[in-house]
């Protein structure tokens, strides 16, 4: 399929005017039409933006589409997108949608000379598209339908004033009539094509820019800039010096914010500022409670460091991270509103509607689960949960780390299917044992000599024992390992090789606190979390 590009000379790509059109210039009838696509393409769109930074951005039509299709994706191709482009998959997905809208507005807009009626379905198709995606978001309402709607009529009315200006007709007229009564051929005048389309153009690049500004400047960042980060009564017990290894290549053992990994269902990071936050905790309890802001930062917090990982993790892979948070405990709120005993599940929504589900009796068992509101010594970051998220030591985040949390329900197991249990993920995920090797990496070139082999291990809430190192399938021979801080957080490891050259292979495995060793046997992340001993081959000069 040829995509005239709108910056080509139209006088070598353009398809000769044909005579029966007999317009008054030879118009370059495929690069008009083009542009016609693109630019009233373009106007829907950027019109639809602005009115989405006023409305919501959860109502802009592209990232309401983008959205119901990252949850309607199946398994393998979610996977597929983040083995390919790891954390730019969202970027992907909106690259993705963008090349299509392109393609369509073109194939249309050149179709749409000839048949007037094909642009005006085209946009009107548009905006159905994104009405139905916007209103049916989990979090989103019957307002939501506006940008979409806005930017079809305003798309519309670009294309009719660009038409005029391309001197086409509003529709072909019949052979016959043509004949006996021939219109005067309306003149194809360029200055006042490409004035109209440089107008249409800025209007859907301001449209587009103020709305994503509008967006971003939305209640989160100035509330988060606001806030200051409240004090814990129980603090966090020093981190032992020793637990972080002094090893080139090993990695903080503290996370910092920036380099945290980030996984969620979120095209558009959910913008909540701390004024507007409110909890619900209902459901199987005695008393609902509903709490604001500053009566949850009111209650007795506690600080912890505790690590986070993803189920998605591979082995070997990064989906995890280790921080400081400071929350309040998610058991005394339980007790408070008065858990009945037949409540198995807890669920967690969302203000952008993702749900999670995890078991009463972890919740209440005395860990230290939360409702966290500062991360590393600041208020969470926006796309990290910002203002509320919920945190569960030894528990995989999809059943336990709502961000943006809105509400708690206590259900039963049997009655409620949070967002992965829907999509075949386990219900109950405690996480797994493993242990990655950092340094050296995966095929790296070494010098003979002492090498630090380093890495983590991580059996959250068991703890770490042991980790052990294999060269060339020997014996399993033990890892020093860093202090351990808590229960709650990986633990660093070295193993110091004497390398000989030539070719090996290391393998690494843990043991966890109740003196398991993890399971050699290779399992992928669904349904429940990937199982195997990271193993890297190295060459030794
Ligand atoms: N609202 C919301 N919370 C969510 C998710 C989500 O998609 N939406 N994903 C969960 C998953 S799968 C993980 S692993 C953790 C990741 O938290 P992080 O992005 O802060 O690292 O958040 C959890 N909380
Ligand atoms: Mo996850």
């Amino acid at each position: 399929m040829g995509i005239v590009g709108p910056m080509q000379p139209t006088t070598t790509t353009a398809a000769p005017a044909e005579p029966s059109a007999s317009r008054g210039d030879a118009a370059p009838r495929r690069i008009v039409g083009a542009l016609l696509g693109i630019l009233s393409g373009a106007v829907a769109l950027g019109v639809a933006e602005l009115m989405a930074g006023v409305i919501g951005g959860a109502s802009s039509p592209v990232l309401a589409v983008g959205s119901s299709f990252i949850d309607a994706t199946p398994e393998w191709l979610k996977s597929f997108a983040i083995r390919t482009f790891g954390s730019n998959d969202k970027t992907a997905l909106l690259a993705g949608i963008g090349v299509f809208l392109l393609i369509g507005a073109v194939v249309l807009g050149i179709a749409s000379v000839r048949r007037a009626w094909l642009g005006v379905a085209g946009l009107v198709a548009f905006g159905a598209v994104g009405v139905a995606a916007a209103v049916t978001r989990p979090a989103n309402g019957p307002v939501d339908a506006i940008p979409s709607i806005v930017g079809a009529a305003a798309g519309l009315g670009a294309y009719l004033i660009l038409r005029r200006a391309a001197g086409l007709p509003r529709r072909e007229p019949h052979a016959a009539e043509a004949k006996s009564n021939p219109p005067p051929p309306p003149a194809f005048d360029r200055r006042r094509f490409m004035w109209t389309g440089i107008v249409a153009g800025g209007v859907a690049l301001t449209g587009a820019k103020a709305g994503q500004w509008l967006i971003r400047r939305a209640d989160a960042t100035a509330s988060r800039e606001a806030l200051g980060v409240p004090t814990a009564v129980d603090p966090a017990a020093p981190i032992p010096a020793g637990a972080q290894l002094d090893v080139p290549g090993i990695g903080p053992f503290v996370t910092p914010n920036d380099r945290f990994y980030r996984v969620d269902t979120a095209l558009f990071v959910p913008s909540v500022s701390a004024d507007a936050w409110t909890l619900k905790v209902h459901g199987l309890v005695d008393r609902e409670i509903t709490l604001n802001y500053d009566q949850l930062v009111a209650r007795p917090l506690i600080e912890r460091d505790i690590t986070l990982t993803c189920v998605s993790n591979e082995v070997g892979g990064r989906y995890l991270g280790n921080a400081r948070w400071i929350g309040a405990p998610l058991k005394d709120l339980l007790e408070e509103a008065g858990v009945r005993s037949d409540a198995t599940q807890l669920v967690s929504t969302s203000t952008d509607g993702f749900t999670a589900g995890t078991p009463v009796a972890v919740a209440m068992d005395g860990r230290d689960a939360m409702l966290a509101v500062s991360m590393n010594g600041e208020p969470l970051p926006i796309e990290h949960g910002f203002p509320v998220r919920m945190i569960v030591p030894g528990l995989y985040g999809y059943v336990s780390a709502t961000k943006w949390i809105a509400d708690i329900e206590l259900t039963t197991f049997e009655a409620f299917d949070p967002y992965w249990a829907k999509r075949e993920w386990a219900k109950q995920a405690p996480i797994k044992t493993e242990s990655r090797i950092d340094t050296p990496r995966a095929k790296a070139e070494l010098g003979a000599g002492e090498v630090a082999v380093a890495g983590v291990a991580w059996a959250q809430h068991r703890g770490i024992d042991k980790v052990e190192v294999q060269v060339d399938g020997g014996a399993w021979l033990p890892a020093e390992l860093g202090e351990e801080a808590t229960i709650d957080t990986w633990r660093q490891w070295v193993f110091r090789w004497p390398a000989t050259p030539g070719r090996h292979t290391i393998a690494v495995r843990a043991t966890d606190g109740t003196g398991e060793i993890q399971t050699a046997e290779q399992a992928d992340p669904f349904p429940n979390g990937a199982t195997g001993d990271h193993t890297i081959e190295v060459n030794v000069a």
